[in-house]
């Protein structure tokens, strides 16, 4: 693991024991304020926000999504992570063909954005990060908040007609995030990073339930409430576009692959093929970050075996 302690960057707490204890016991950090249109603290303005990102986090790939569906390119500006976050500084930023500099103030690493907003952050450094220039701040490095607030309060710069929370929907949208956050867009890391057979076997059966009830859902409807996307088909989207590339054959998510679920294949295709989403889904990134090394030290925990044996008709 790596993370900040008291404002001092560890690029491998785990060689540490006592280092990591410290961490496990300390209180986590983070930054949950929210931009609001004409709101006081951070009000939402045009060339105020920046994003920290990289296209290889599904959680920051939703936030890269939201500013381009949004119409927001010009508003927000953005700089992106190189993919292969394994190396000792994790997140860096630097001129490639896979990453950008640090646009704003030339830093060469993400953890020395947590430490110029908290010169004494404790937590990990992770990515997608909302960056204020004016008060030279994190706003929120909670991408699950950054996408709502992409989604109306930017609406002065934006397009205002696309709404993928709209007030209407809120508890049904609430309701398949309660199964789809927890069980999919976690439950591959749950499965990929479990330390114990017990542990993995149980995210794996919570994953492949909850697919096979999105599967039966997904029956006759395009999008997970019918006719309109939602937040819920994103969420699920930006974990089942990388489901055969990297979760099915790192992250141990073995029991089925995306392309044996029709229907969840056909809403990934469809949701790929609307303007700009294949622009922002970079599975060259993805690939390279999930074979990078992820610190997935579990290699006795055994993969399920595919649900479909040979005996099954073809
Ligand atoms: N709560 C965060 C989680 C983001 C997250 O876990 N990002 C991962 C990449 S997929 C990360 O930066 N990990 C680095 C680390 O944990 O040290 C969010 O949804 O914004």
């Amino acid at each position: 693991m790596k993370a900040l302690i008291d404002g001092r960057w560890h690029g491998d707490l785990d060689s540490d024991p006592g280092l990591r204890a410290r961490f496990d016991a300390a209180p986590r950090q983070g930054f949950r304020d929210w931009v609001r249109a004409g709101g006081a603290a951070f009000p939402a303005a045009a060339g105020r926000y920046h994003l920290y990102v990289s296209f290889a986090c599904p959680w920051a790939n939703r936030t890269i999504l939201y500013r381009k569906l949004k119409g927001l390119e010009d508003a927000i500006s953005m700089s992106v992570a190189h993919p292969s976050w394994g190396g000792p500084e994790g997140w860096r930023f630097a001129d490639t063909e896979l990453s950008t500099r640090d646009h704003l103030e030339c830093r060469d690493t993400l953890h020395r954005v947590y430490t110029d907003a908290e010169s004494g952050f404790t937590g990990r450094v992770t990515v997608p990060v909302l960056w204020d220039k004016q008060t030279r701040t994190i706003v929120s490095n909670e991408s699950g908040d950054i996408i709502r607030m992409l989604d109306r309060e930017f609406d002065a710069w934006g397009d205002a007609s696309v709404r993928f929370y709209p007030d209407r929907l809120k508890a049904e949208i609430d309701a398949l995030n309660t199964l789809i956050v927890p069980d999919v867009c976690m439950g591959v890391y749950k499965s990929g990073f479990a330390s114990s057979q017990e542990n993995y076997d149980r995210a794996v059966a919570a994953l492949s339930a909850a697919l096979d009830e999105l599967e039966a859902r997904l029956a006759g409807r395009d999008y997970l409430l019918g006719a309109r996307i939602s937040e819920a088909d994103w969420h699920l989207f930006m974990t089942l576009v990388r489901f055969d590339a990297v979760y099915h054959p790192r992250l141990k998510c073995t029991y089925a692959r995306l392309v044996d679920y029709p229907n969840l294949s056909r809403h990934t295709r469809r949701l790929y093929e609307l303007p700009g989403v294949a622009e922002v889904i970079k599975l060259d990134h993805v690939r390279i970050h999930y074979f990078d090394d992820l610190g997935l030290g579990n290699p006795r925990v055994l993969p399920a075996p595919p649900a479909r044996d040979f005996r099954d008709a073809a």
